[in-house]
């Protein structure tokens, strides 16, 4: 395949960190296996028009069997460095007490299997799958969630901190305060925006833990959070979209980057939630010192901006993907990798999630033409590169995602791999993107 483009050569930093990304619920299938307990989306899949066509996360990709075939997928395509997610329920059944030792052995094998092939690990201690039983106590509302998460990282560093080199903590935040407690698509379902931002609050409050744990196990690895961002640009040239835009990227990226960085939250979202909200209520004296805990990286995930009315709402402009959330916007990723760096300075970043969902079909010739993601990539790497010229430190890039997965509530309709995954039988197909990836990586550029 050849990587000739109009557009001229990208060349990345020597050593740059092409990889790929995955999380535990969307792949490892083996619900009730070796002692994994029930999480939040076992509960929410399994109740009746939750998500499409009431698919589940029961097999999945039955990664959990086919780790080792799917390590060897990842040194084919000459993956640098492999971003997947650790699953609570399967650490802690019931999210507290003694570390189950099947869960933190199945963590193991795949963290020695990457080391063996050269691809570095970067682990996720959370993407959504909170343990039922702790949702039962309160769940994100509660604050003591906070503190068992806290406990579960520690006997996660415990086990294999002396073996994965970066660590993120929780998976966007904002998704679970958006879609799991205001519009209630994802689990728990809720529609409750006061509990919303508290639950905003104490995620924030548990990464801040969870880093303060890393750091008193001595542990060599880095650490961040995980943050799902979005470019906000005003949908016109009136002073009230400029308005409506800025209290709208306080509440979709300085809620979040603000409180880490910051050491505070930004005061036009704490004014407009109000003093007696229940997030402004539940804030502690020395909270956002624990929150504001110094981190290594920050790990950025973009898909898509947001084009703000004069009124608040949000509006299209740009073409769409196959998701109806997602507009395509290349643009976004260096502005938004850019701005991080203007107004937080220079923390180390790395592009944990970019990709779409194309939709996909294994071809008579066993082929699978997703020419429309390598346009889609290639396009995001040129404003990745535009933005490291432009003294941005970005490390690395994982495409989301590795496999085709369970893509929460819209079940398996959504392909987002650059692996195709034939479900009735499981087999894995590089697409046209991974065949192209490969070669991204080899030349590291395209
Ligand atoms: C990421 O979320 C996730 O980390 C990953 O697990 C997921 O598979 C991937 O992106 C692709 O979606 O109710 O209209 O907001 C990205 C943020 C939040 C976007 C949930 C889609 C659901 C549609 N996502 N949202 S909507």
């Amino acid at each position: 395949e050849s990587n000739a483009d109009p557009r001229g050569p990208l060349h990345f930093p020597p050593g740059f960190g092409w990889g790929a990304a995955t999380s535990a619920y969307q792949i490892e299938g083996a619900a009730k296996e070796d002692g994994r307990g029930e999480s939040v989306w076992d509960t929410f899949s399994h109740t009746p028009g939750r998500t499409r066509n009431g698919d589940t996360g029961d097999v999945a990709a039955d990664h959990y069997h086919r780790y080792r075939d799917d390590l060897d997928l990842m040194a084919d395509l000459g993956l640098r460095s492999y971003r997947f997610s650790i699953s609570w329920p399967r650490i802690q059944a019931d999210g507290a007490g003694k570390p189950n030792q099947r869960g933190l052995d199945f963590y193991r094998r795949l963290v020695d299997g990457l080391r063996e092939r050269n691809i570095a690990p970067m682990a996720t201690l959370f993407h959504w799958d909170l343990p039922q039983a702790l949702q039962d106590a309160g769940g994100w509302e509660s604050r003591d969630t906070a503190y068992r998460f806290a406990e579960y990282a520690d006997a996660v560093f415990r086990a294999l901190g002396d073996q994965v080199p970066v660590w993120l903590t929780i998976n966007e935040p904002k998704t679970v305060v958006q879609n799991g407690y205001l519009w209630g698509h994802h689990a728990p379902g809720r529609q409750d925006p006061a509990a919303a931002y508290l639950v905003a609050h104490h995620l924030q409050l548990a990464h801040g833990l969870a880093v303060q744990a890393l750091r008193a196990t001595g542990g060599a690895g880095r650490i961040g959070p995980a943050f799902n961002l979005h470019p906000c640009y005003p949908a016109d040239d009136s002073a009230e979209a400029a308005a409506a835009t800025r209290l709208y990227d306080g509440y979709e990226n300085r809620l979040y980057l603000d409180s880490v960085l910051k050491g505070s939250y930004p005061e036009d979202v704490l004014a407009d939630l109000g003093p007696d909200s229940r997030m402004v209520s539940g804030i502690r004296d020395g909270d956002l010192d624990v929150i504001a805990s110094p981190v290594d990286l920050l790990a950025v995930q973009y898909y898509t901006p947001y084009y703000v009315t004069a009124s608040g709402d949000t509006t299209r402009r740009w073409p769409t993907s196959e998701a109806d959330w997602q507009q395509i916007h290349p643009e976004g990723m260096y502005d938004i990798l850019t701005r991080i760096t203007r107004d937080y300075g220079r923390i180390p970043i790395t592009v944990t999630e970019n990709g779409l969902p194309c939709p996909d079909t294994l071809g008579a010739d066993g082929t699978v033409d997703d020419s429309g993601r390598i346009d889609f990539l290639r396009d995001h790497f040129a404003a990745a590169h535009r933005a490291i010229a432009d003294g941005v430190p970005l490390e690395s890039y994982h495409v989301w995602s590795l496999l085709d997965n369970f893509e929460w509530a819209e079940g398996y309709d959504q392909r987002w791999g650059l692996i195709y995954v034939d479900y009735p039988t499981q087999r894995r197909v590089l697409k046209r993107s991974a065949h192209w990836y490969r070669t991204v990586i080899r030349d590291n550029g395209c």
